[in-house]
């Protein structure tokens, strides 16, 4: 099916992509998920605890503690990442690439508290290829910027549902969640809300 698309920056964002069914469903691979690679609260290489708790299933994840931020074979506890559930690539599939998987699919876990600050995403090899990000739960405030920190920025709130497609001009801008608008949704129990975002890595 043809879905509404709106660009802003380059971000192509999709709005209600997923019905509440499949989100239901993407819901239980991520339980899946975090029960065999538990979420952790990173630590930037400054030492500061990261407020998002974090977890990845594929071949890669994305892990940050005093030697810095980097892509993992292996969970911190040294485990093996599960791979990703066939239901969490189908987006990816429909909108990125059938030909090729991502490397990884990334959990972020935002409590009531939670913020992301404006950062890049570059420790991939490989620019070409775009991140698909789909927000699960609470609605989050997402801010786009520009290639350089500072200048004008734009925000939109992402919802359950909503996917993002962070490609071309889109794929190196700085961006971040403001914030949590807590329990306006109820797909998660316990309110908070989950981003995965895959990605090509090597
Ligand atoms: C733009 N996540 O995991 S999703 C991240 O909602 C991250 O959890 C936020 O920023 C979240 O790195 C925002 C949108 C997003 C994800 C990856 C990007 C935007 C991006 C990579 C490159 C450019
Ligand atoms: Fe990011």
């Amino acid at each position: 099916m043809k879905k509404a698309k709106v660009n802003i920056k380059g971000f192509e964002i999709y709005k209600g992509y997923l019905d509440s069914n499949s989100q239901v469903e993407l819901l239980a691979a991520i339980r899946g998920i975090a029960k065999a690679a538990p979420l952790f609260s990173p630590v930037t290489p400054s030492g500061k605890k990261m407020s998002v708790q974090m977890t990845s299933s594929g071949q890669y994840g994305w892990v940050s503690d005093r030697n810095g931020y980097r892509y993992s074979p292996c969970h911190p506890n040294g485990v093996q990442w599960p791979p990703i559930p066939k239901v969490l690539l189908q987006p990816w599939k429909e909108l990125i690439s059938a030909e090729r998987e991502p490397d990884t699919c990334l959990i972020n876990y935002y409590g009531l508290a939670t913020k992301m600050g404006m950062h890049q995403d570059k420790d991939e090899k490989d620019f070409t290829w775009p991140v698909l990000s789909i927000s699960l739960g609470d609605s989050g405030l997402f801010r786009m910027g520009n290639e350089n920190r500072g200048g004008s920025t734009q925000s939109i709130w992402l919802d359950s549902g909503d996917l993002v497609v962070m490609g071309g001009e889109a794929r190196l801008k700085f961006h971040g969640i403001d914030r949590i608008r807590f329990q306006s949704s109820q797909l998660l129990k316990n309110a908070g809300r989950i981003n995965l975002t895959m990605r090509v890595v090597k």
